[in-house]
């Protein structure tokens, strides 16, 4: 590896810009090959800079063509220009404006950042620090200015041409030629910059907001897909409405367009009035896409749409602030989608990704605080921690200061930040002011790597009638750190249900652990009763009590809160499977003799509720994943142990419930409506009917191929059609290579659905699945400088399939890091991200501990890695 030690930006070292600039005019001339940048900045010096500073302009493999200054060429020694940067060592200490010609390749561009050309379109991604690879800039988030971007491109080329804010003129630019300019009056920094140019279909409508502002919103996508885009379309408009109910929110320009395209690297990126999103999250239609993509469209064009405030017009200081933007905008994109679907389905879904992804992350090399303190590659930030501990954050300020207070705070935040770029400090003063309370010690979340572990022990006396509740928290690894302030919601219940019982401690059904150890008292308690803690997980922590199976089948079938109905049989569950890992016998057929009374609950569970909430029973009869039980297991991990114990207890429980599934599955079967729709209700049937499927086959392969093959030639939408082939996958034999064959050819010519077979297909937990990839690689629709295609195949191989992964003999390991060190060469931010899928090696058995060392240190010894890799790869080994 590069043995230069990696050069860290710390947060401590933030010092303002000496300069800022207040007007952008870009003119780009696109082309192919050589597109020109004229870009002309209005300069002054920084009031808050020092003093006759040189000025620094970033770059990044750029050539300086042309440089004036207030219209004249600047004398060779009065500047100096590399390819990462444009230095005037002594600008005028008055307002000035600095011309710079640049000249780009976007067809060379394969980081996709910067400018680039995505099937023929030209698109841009600047976030974090990509428009500095367009022209040389102050190109940091602190440096806001408002920009008028002109585009011109040939007209046969690229007929549509967009660019951030409102449209301001267009015409003819000279034979074959045309030319659009567009004005973004709101100030932004430059990661926020983009513009398009190409050939594209649109859908549109017009939207009126609450202040009475008429908004032309649209979608472009590639020609001939208009038919997909009309759901993305509907989503938009259902975010601007509910940011305006929800949060006071109106949007703040006359269009607001999004654009797919097929080559990008993240989800979806907020420029401002122009977001530019991943085409797998906006097209959709019933026959391409499964319920769980329409909620993913959903969201994310609310996510992106909901950054125009949580981001755009308040942004962030500097790129330590990110999950200031990220964390918040997460919550937001939470809350709509529980809003428009069902909460309590929608939080567990929450709560199972944070569990599957953040928390290993927060246990393992790759850790660190939600607002990191330093970093050497900040595209390696955008994490599970950022973005997802940090909408916990937000959603534990609002339980602790209550639903009115918060929604105060925030109205605080955007009246104080508009139009500026803040910090974490800034956001909590806001909440601090309007509530007057100290928020010092919960802004220790921002501050503190890894989960907390919170510790519970209750007593019931029965002569006093109170029940007792002691609790401890601890930070693994950092014993003596100061307490956190954990918010937990909770409550009791009993045989017949909650039980109202008193506790000055706990208000709103909340009790707030401020300290290391502390204990509250109920009164009024003549049962034993069942403490129901981290209602709805109120908190990000792991919680160690001991409760029965018996109690926790109380809770399952008694608790008022979904969330932990769902947790009490997870829990059961959980135990199960690790008693069966641990002892690795998947023990004799009959040894499910422990988990009979947790067949017999479900069962009476799926008759009371099944069909009155099936996608709840859905989310109950889900296993805790393989990921799941070896992240609870923590050490010393055999993959193939879990996965038999997991598979051992499936079988069982498919085989105790076996004729109710098989009247679910056909009564839910009979309750699909012929025309196809994608609502919660529409898509909590197929889930239930597909989880019913599954259990099915656990108990009976035989009966479960018929089925599925049943279900895979009748199947009228995406959503069962692809969950009859995933369970097909897992059973070897003709049935599954025809219906593989048969989906392949169905969908030759759509790269979006043939990533889900590339996905099952890498999922294949059999020894075969390493050479059926390496055969995958070679397919014409697969290609390692998509970042769609590599994510479904390697990406999911990596990151959900244990057993073939982390293989004793190290080839699962080895066909990753093959791909990793091929696309580091043309997409690093590609590359490290999929190195990340090594972050938990630590906690393997030795041997396969060994195989990730070994080829850990192949991919460190190849040379010439980027620093997003080198990056990961070091922090992966520290
Ligand atoms: N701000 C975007 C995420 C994003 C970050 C970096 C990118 O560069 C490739 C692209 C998108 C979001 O939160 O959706
Ligand atoms: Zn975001």
């Amino acid at each position: 590896m590069r043995t230069e030690t990696p050069i860290l930006i710390h947060l401590e070292d933030y010092r303002p810009s000496d300069y800022l600039i207040d007007t952008v005019d870009i003119d780009v001339r696109l082309h192919p090959r050589e597109t020109r940048i004229i870009s002309t900045l209005a300069l002054r010096p920084n009031p808050a800079g020092r003093p006759h500073a040189p000025l620094v302009l970033d770059g990044d493999e750029l050539a300086l063509l042309g440089l004036t200054l207030d219209g004249s060429p600047l004398d060779s020694a009065a500047y100096s220009a590399t390819p990462a940067a444009l230095t005037v060592h002594e600008p005028p200490r008055r307002p000035f404006a600095l011309r710079i010609e640049t000249r780009i390749d976007p067809t060379a561009n394969t980081k996709l950042m910067g400018l680039y050309r995505s099937s023929g379109v030209y698109c841009t991604q600047c976030e974090a620090d990509g428009f500095r690879w367009i022209t040389y800039f102050l190109d940091r988030p602190d440096v806001m200015s408002v920009y008028t971007t002109r585009i011109e491109a040939e007209e046969d080329e690229a007929p549509i041409l967009l660019g951030n804010g409102n449209p301001k003129e267009s015409g003819p630019a000279g034979p074959g030629r045309h030319y659009a300019v567009w004005h973004d009056p709101h100030p932004k920094p430059a990661y926020l910059f983009a513009l398009v140019g190409g050939r594209l279909d649109r859908v549109s409508r017009e939207v009126t907001t609450m202040d009475g502002r008429a908004v032309s919103i649209a979608v472009y996508v590639e020609p001939g897909k208009a038919d997909r885009a009309d759901y993305a379309l509907e989503a938009i408009a259902r975010s601007m409405r509910w940011d305006e109910t929800a949060f006071g929110r109106a949007y703040d320009l006359d269009v607001f367009n999004v654009v797919a395209v097929s080559d990008f690297n993240m989800g979806a990126m907020e420029n401002k009035g122009l977001n530019i999103f991943n085409d797998k999250y906006v097209l959709a239609s019933p026959d391409t896409a499964t319920d769980a993509d329409y909620a993913a469209i959903e969201r994310i064009i609310a996510h992106e749409y909901f950054h125009n405030w949580s981001g755009n017009r308040v942004t962030c200081r500097d790129w330590f602030q990110l999950c200031l933007k990220e964390g918040l905008t997460v919550f937001r994109d939470q809350e709509f989608s529980s809003d428009m679907r069902s909460r309590a389905v929608h939080r567990i879904g929450e709560v199972r990704t944070l569990r599957a992804r953040q928390f290993p992350e927060d246990a393992g090399p790759l850790a660190h605080p939600v607002r990191p303190r330093a970093y050497a590659e900040i595209n390696n930030f955008y994490t599970a921690t950022v973005y997802e501990k940090g909408a916990e954050i937000v959603r534990m300020l609002r339980t602790l200061i209550g639903a009115a207070a918060f929604r105060a705070g925030m109205d605080r935040y955007f009246a104080d930040n508009d139009g500026r770029a803040a910090t974490v400090e800034d956001f909590l003063a806001a909440f601090a002011t309007e509530t007057g309370r100290d928020l010092s010690g919960f802004a220790r979340w921002y501050e503190r790597p890894g989960t907390p572990v919170v510790t519970i022990e209750g007593h019931h006396d029965a002569s006093a009638r109170t029940y007792r509740l002691r609790f401890r928290q601890r930070l693994p690894g950092a014993e003596d750190s100061p307490p956190l302030v954990i918010p937990i919601a909770l409550g009791l219940v009993g045989g017949r249900g909650p039980i109202a019982a008193a506790c000055e401690r706990v208000v709103g059904g909340v009790f707030v652990l401020d300290r290391p150890a502390d204990e509250i008292v109920f009164t009024d308690v003549d049962e034993r009763p069942v403490p129901s803690l981290f209602r709805e997980f109120s908190a990000p922590v792991r919680v160690e009590m001991v409760l029965s199976d018996t109690e926790r089948l109380t809770l399952l079938a008694h608790d008022n809160d979904s969330f932990n109905r769902w947790q009490a049989a997870q829990s059961i569950a959980m135990r199960l499977i690790v008693q069966r890992t641990k002892a690795d016998a998947p023990l004799a057929e009959d040894a499910g003799s422990d988990a009979q009374a947790f067949v017999e609950a479900l069962s009476t569970f799926l008759d009371a509720e099944a069909l009155s909430d099936p996608a709840f029973a859905a989310l109950v009869l889900g296993l805790p994943s393989e990921g799941d039980v070896a992240n609870e297991i923590g050490v010393d991990i055999d993959p193939d142990a879990i996965h038999r114990a997991r598979r051992t207890l499936r079988r069982h429980i498919g085989r105790g419930l076996r004729k109710r599934l098989e009247a679910l599955h056909a009564a839910l079967a009979d309750q699909a409506e012929a025309a196809f729709s994608s609502d919660a209700a529409s898509a909590g049937r197929r889930a239930l009917q597909n989880a019913t499927l599954d259990l099915i086959k656990a108990a009976d392969e035989e009966r479960g191929t018929e089925l599925a093959v049943a279900q895979f030639t009748d199947a009228t939408n995406m959503t069962d059609r692809l969950a009859a082939l995933s369970a097909l996958a897992t059973i070897p034999g003709e049935a599954r290579e025809a219906a593989l064959q048969a989906f392949a050819s169905r969908y030759a010519d759509e790269p979006l659905v043939l990533d889900k077979w590339f996905g099952i297909q890498a999922l294949i937990p059999e020894n075969d699945t390493i050479a059926r990839i390496r055969e995958l690689q070679d397919h014409p629709a697969f290609a390692m400088t998509n970042p769609n295609r590599v994510r479904a195949l390697i990406g999911t191989f990596s990151t959900a399939n244990p057993t073939q992964f982390a293989r004793s003999d190290g080839a699962g390991f080895k066909l990753v890091a093959d791909a990793i060190r091929t696309i580091d060469g043309t997409n690093p931010q590609l590359a490290a991200r999929l190195l990340t899928a090594f972050g938990s090696w630590r906690m393997l058995e030795f041997e396969r501990r060994s195989q990730a060392t070994a080829t850990l240190g192949e991919i460190a010894a190849t040379p010439g890695l980027s620093r997003d890799v080198a990056d990961i790869l070091t922090r992966t080994l520290a």
